[in-house]
C-alpha cells in the first residue's frame, strides 16, 4: 500500500476525506492547493504484521507478505486513538513499541511489561494521542503532534537490539489540526552505517519541482550521525516549517541525530535551486564514504533531470 492510499484509508470518515481526496494518483503535475490536517478525535483500527523477509531482514507491514524496511508510515491526527492488531508471523517473539504517543504500560511492547507477542501470536496495542491545552494548575501541556517512530523491543535482546538491527522499525506522524499536508512523504532511517538497511547507498527519492515533500528522519543503532540535504533547508522546530515572520526557529540544512531520535520537515522540491539530483547524506565523513548517501531526485515537470545520468553516481 503506498502512502497516499494508506492516508486515504486511514482517514476514512469525518472531514478528512475531502482533503485527502483532492490529490488522486491520476493528478498531473503539482497541485498548488494547500491541504491541511483535520481535527482528530477518531478511533482507527489497523493490522500490522511482523515478518521475516527472504534476505534475512525483518519488517513490518499492513498486510501479510507486504512487510518493508522501514515499516509503513502510520499517520494520525492529534486526539485520535489507534488500535493496532499486531500479528507476529515470525518464529521468535516480537513486539511493537512506539515513541511519543500515549499508551498503557501493558502496551509498552517490552519484556518487562509482558507486552510482547509469542511466535505465531497476535494481540492489540492501543496508542492514544492528545491535543495541547492548559492543565488545571495553569501550566501548558504539550500535544502529541510530532514526527515519531515505532520499533520492536524484544527480538535479540531485552532492548530489541536484534529486531532493530534487522529492520523492525518505522515512522509515525501525529498531525495537529491545520498542519500542512505534503504531496509525498519519504522515510530515511540511519542505522549503523546504512540508510534504510541498504548497504553501499541510500534509496533514491523522486519528486517533481514544486512538490511539497516531507521527510521523516529516524536514527537507530550505536552511532551518532548528521543528516544533511543539499540545496534545501528547514526550520529546527516541530514541523520544520516557520509559523510566520516572527518564528525564531533556526533555519538549518544539517542536523545531528543519535539513536532513538526522530524528526521531520517539509520542503518544496527545488525551491530557489531548481531540479537536479540533490544529495542527502550523513555528514560524518567516514559514514558518507561508507555509503550513507542517497539522492533526492527533483525532476522537471517533463520528467527530465539536469546533469543527472542514472546509475553513474
Ligand atoms: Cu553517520
Amino acid at each position: 500500500m503506498d502512502r497516499r492510499s494508506f492516508h486515504r484509508s486511514m482517514l476514512l470518515g469525518g472531514t478528512a476525506v475531502a482533503t485527502s481526496m483532492t490529490l488522486g494518483p491520476e493528478s498531473v503535475g503539482v497541485d498548488k492547493r494547500l491541504r491541511t490536517a483535520p481535527a482528530g478525535g477518531q478511533v482507527r483500527r489497523i493490522t500490522m504484521y511482523a515478518e521475516k523477509l527472504r534476505d534475512g531482514r525483518m519488517g513490518y507491514g499492513f498486510a501479510r507478505g507486504k512487510a518493508t524496511v522501514p515499516g509503513p508510515l502510520i499517520e494520525i491526527n492529534e486526539g485520535d486513538t489507534l488500535h493496532i492488531e499486531f500479528v507476529n508471523t515470525m518464529d521468535v517473539a516480537a513486539s511493537l513499541h512506539v515513541h511519543g504517543l500515549d499508551y498503557a504500560i501493558t502496551d509498552d511492547g517490552t519484556k518487562t511489561s509482558r507486552s510482547s507477542v509469542a511466535p505465531g501470536g497476535r494481540r492489540v496495542y492501543t496508542w492514544r494521542t492528545h491535543t495541547p491545552g492548559r492543565r488545571e494548575d495553569g501550566t501548558w501541556r504539550e500535544g502529541s503532534a510530532g514526527y515519531w517512530h515505532y520499533h520492536d523491543h524484544v527480538v535479540g535482546t531485552e532492548h530489541g537490539t536484534g529486531g532493530i538491527h534487522k529492520g523492525l522499525y518505522g515512522p509515525v506522524i501525529v498531525r495537529r489540526v491545520g498542519d500542512l499536508l505534503p504531496d509525498k512523504t519519504f522515510t530515511i532511517v540511519f542505522n549503523e552505517t546504512m540508510i534504510n538497511q541498504q548497504k553501499h547507498e541510500g534509496p533514491d527519492l523522486p519528486a517533481i519541482v514544486g512538490e511539497r515533500v516531507e521527510f521523516v528522519m529516524i536514527t537507530h543503532g550505536d552511532l551518532y550521525h548528521t543528516f544533511h540535504l543539499h540545496g534545501h533547508r528547514w526550520a529546527h522546530n516541530r514541523t520544520g516549517l516557520l509559523t510566520g515572520p516572527d518564528d525564531p526557529s533556526q533555519i538549518i540544512d544539517n542536523r545531528i541525530v543519535g539513536p532513538g531520535d526522530s524528526f521531520g520537515f517539509q520542503v518544496l522540491a527545488g525551491e530557489h535551486v531548481g531540479p537536479g539530483a540533490w544529495m542527502y547524506h550523513c555528514h560524518v565523513q567516514h559514514h558518507a564514504d561508507h555509503g550513507m548517501v542517497g539522492l533526492f531526485i527533483v525532476k522537471r515537470a517533463d520528467g527530465t533531470i539536469p546533469t543527472y545520468v542514472a546509475h553513474e553516481h
